[in-house]
């Protein structure tokens, strides 16, 4: 059974902490300000602003970035830390900022609340990072296009080479982009790292852009400004729900998944705050608002129901994604320099 296997099937073992209700984690009329560095979907990141100011009376200043965007920032303001608390995003750069030093420990009362998943990110790295969600990575199509181009429907990773499919598909840089990131790792880990590499300079001539973000290739297949996307699932459904003309497909040969994240930044000048933000949304009640926001995630509290439009895991062929091994420092620095010499400046 993969990794992925047990998500949202095995119960946390008895954690062990001393569990109280959350105490402390934000009352109406709670005073003091919060700096949120936010890599989920804009509407959910303000959904969730907007939520947590109306519980806690604590005044957010959110930014929106992607995860690789993000993780250099962070490094970056290292010195003197303008951001308090990084919620969502691919969990590898949270790793990697987590063995840089570049984020707090931090035990949240509510562990126990959480999936085996959400907390193996956290012991993995050293209490400093802690799953929020779950999403499995995949590709989507324009149906309309593809008809009208007479193109075959891809149902594999290997489809993605049709030469019928020359400009037609669109996927993020993985240097900006936590998506992408998680593509190129998974493309190592089914292919092996040399046929994996071959892999993406033949999908190099295939690809019409690589986006900043990793979600702007469901909205670009969405309007079919391109025909396939590379993007997590869910951000297809996003667009699926709102009637667009795309089928959502989870790759035969199998996938990788994220598990979305949430790290306290160190040094953070708002710290008791960060951490009531960390208790909140490591709720139910916090953790549905991503449905409510056409955000289709799997939440990592077993009491918040996954949104049924959600990708049914159970219907995916899901890989063991090594996080250790992905999120770690050195390799995702070696990955993606190899990725800039050998695939981003190709001729196509
Ligand atoms: O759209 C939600 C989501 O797919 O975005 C996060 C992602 O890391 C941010 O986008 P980038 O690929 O641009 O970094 C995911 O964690 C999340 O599921």
């Amino acid at each position: 059974m993969t990794q992925f296997g047990i998500i949202g099937r095995l119960s946390l073992a008895a954690f062990g902490l001393a569990v109280s209700a959350l105490a402390g984690a934000g009352s109406a009329g709670a005073q003091g300000n919060l700096v949120v560095y936010c890599t989920v979907q804009e509407e959910w990141c303000r959904g969730m602003v907007d939520a947590f100011e109306k519980k806690t009376g604590i005044k957010v200043a959110m930014t929106r970035k992607s995860s690789g965007e993000l993780y250099a920032q962070i490094k970056a303001e290292a010195a003197n830390p303008r951001g308090d608390i990084w919620w969502g995003g691919t969990g590898d750069p949270h790793l990697q900022a987590a063995e840089e030093g570049l984020s707090e420990e931090y035990t949240s009362p509510i562990m126990n609340q959480l999936h085996d998943w959400s907390v193996r990110q956290w012991e993995q790295s050293k209490k400093r990072t802690v799953g929020i969600y779950a999403g499995a990575l995949g590709l989507g199509f324009n149906t309309k296009q593809l008809a009208a181009k007479g193109i075959a429907e891809p149902k594999c990773w290997a489809d993605l080479l049709n030469p019928k499919l020359k400009d037609e598909v669109q996927v993020a840089d993985p240097n900006s982009s936590g998506t992408s990131y998680t593509m190129l790792a998974t493309v190592v880990q089914i292919m092996g790292e040399d046929k994996g590499f071959d892999y993406l300079k033949s999908l190099h001539r295939n690809v019409n852009q690589y986006t900043k973000s990793g979600a702007a290739p469901a909205k670009a297949t969405s309007l079919g400004e391109t025909t396939v996307g590379i993007t997590f699932l869910h951000d297809m459904v996003t667009y699926i729900v709102d009637g667009a003309p795309i089928k959502a497909v989870a790759p035969c040969e199998g996938t990788g998944y994220e598990i979305g994240s949430m790290t306290l930044i160190k040094g953070a000048r708002n710290m008791e705050n960060a951490k009531k933000w960390y208790d909140w949304a490591l709720t139910a009640e916090a953790q549905v608002i991503g449905g409510q926001n056409k955000s289709y995630q799997v939440p990592s509290n077993k009491g918040a129901k996954a949104p049924p439009q959600a990708p049914d895991f159970t219907q995916i062929k899901m890989i063991n994604y090594d996080f250790a091994k992905y999120g770690s420092s050195a390799e995702r620095t070696r990955l993606l320099s190899k990725w800039d010499k050998d695939v981003k400046n190709l001729p196509k």
